[in-house]
């Protein structure tokens, strides 16, 4: 699972200090997950899993057809490359 803390507080120039930390507070921020690695939709991630990112490995979304991939990109950042491998492959020993 991926996880990024997203900041929905917006900070503006002249701020005190309390908006600031109030802005970073768990009311303002929170984590944003995606559990991604079951490709092939059995539930499990498994061996079968990695071998899909492993045939879409080195795709971008500046290919064609990226749309048949993209479910390989665990991390969502646009191209298919060792960290997807390594997220689905860190699952799998889970
Ligand atoms: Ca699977
Ligand atoms: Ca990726």
């Amino acid at each position: 699972m991926y996880c990024s803390l997203v900041r929905k507080h917006k900070y503006r120039k002249g701020d005190s200090f309390a908006q600031i930390f109030e802005g970073a507070s768990q009311k303002e921020s929170f984590i944003k997950c995606h559990d991604g690695g079951d490709l092939n939709g059995d539930s499990k991630v498994s061996i079968g899993d990695l071998a899909m990112v492993a045939a879409a490995y080195g795709k971008t979304d500046a290919d064609a057809d990226w749309n048949q991939y993209k479910s390989a990109d665990i991390n969502h950042d646009k191209k298919v490359d060792i960290d997807d491998l390594a997220a689905v492959a860190a699952k799998i020993l889970k």
